[in-house]
């Protein structure tokens, strides 16, 4: 298992500077935004090849999501994906990590009905990912289906969801992210669902249970390493956290050492 991080303010501007800082870190790959990897593709390519340091996916930078409930922003938002795929193959990333939507709406939250009914949204992801999957297999990369919690999108919550979604559509190229902070949320047990979507587990997303740098709130990592481990889990998982404390990029570092000593656990 290896890890990677998402950009944060404490790191340089510059890409080359921002991948050596990374590297310097701890880390072993950077999760790039989307927009971030379009815009500036070619300096990306550079810096990967100076530093040695790969990108290893992509998150965010799209307009639109996959579950829109507005046609026209879930079209810009598959053309925007694809577009980022083309690119990421490029650099050699392995893949884009999308969510059915994020911030769009929530059961929980007033007015509590959505405009559309469940087997409306399961009919527009799976359009969705049947054309991602055509442009992800010419790509050779993959799309990192993510299910986030209840508050965040109504579609895809655990990763029952989103493999019931994967098998419903045959998708060969659509997996799954497991995501520290949303399963802490959704799942029932984290551990027996890594176990039970080992087919599908093919990268993580790290935070601690309030969202914050691992080690700063009261997960249990060790645990979730260890069925991450025993399914042969070799992919990345990626920083996606907040940082609390009077010296972020101390508390980053101590974050990683954090998560490291988690997986030396977990051995
Ligand atoms: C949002 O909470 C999240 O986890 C991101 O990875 C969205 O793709
Ligand atoms: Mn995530």
């Amino acid at each position: 298992m290896k890890l990677a991080t998402q950009d944060k303010p404490f790191f340089p501007t510059d890409m080359e500077g921002k991948l050596n800082c990374i590297k310097a870190m701890g880390f072993d790959a950077y999760e790039i935004d989307g927009a971030v990897l379009v815009e500036r593709l070619e300096e990306v390519k550079a810096a990967v090849e100076a530093t040695g340091l790969p990108v290893s996916s992509v998150c965010g930078g799209y307009s639109g999501w996959i579950g829109d409930f507005d046609e026209n922003r879930r079209k810009k938002g598959l053309a925007d994906i694809c577009r980022i795929l083309e690119c990421a193959q490029h650099i050699g990333a392995k893949g884009i990590v999308v969510p059915a939507a994020w911030g769009m709406f929530s059961l929980r939250l007033p007015p509590m009905v959505p405009p559309r009914n469940a087997e409306e949204d399961k009919a527009v992801l799976l359009d969705s990912l049947g054309k991602l999957e055509i442009v992800a297999e010419a790509t050779r990369t993959t799309v990192f289906l993510e299910p986030l919690n209840r508050y965040e999108d109504h579609m895809i919550n655990t990763l029952e969801t989103a493999r019931e979604l994967i098998v419903a559509g045959g998708f060969k190229q659509v997996k799954i992210t497991a995501d520290f902070f949303h399963m802490n949320i959704e799942e029932s047990d984290i551990a027996r669902s890594i176990a039970l979507h080992r087919e599908w587990v093919e990268h993580v997303h790290l935070a601690d249970s309030h969202r914050y740098q691992p080690g700063d709130g009261h997960m249990d990592f060790v645990s979730g390493f260890r069925a991450l481990k025993k399914i042969g889990y070799d992919g990345f998982m990626a920083f996606e956290c907040r940082v609390r404390g009077e010296n972020p990029e101390w508390e980053y570092k101590k974050s990683v050492q954090f998560i490291r000593d988690c997986m030396e656990k977990a051995r």
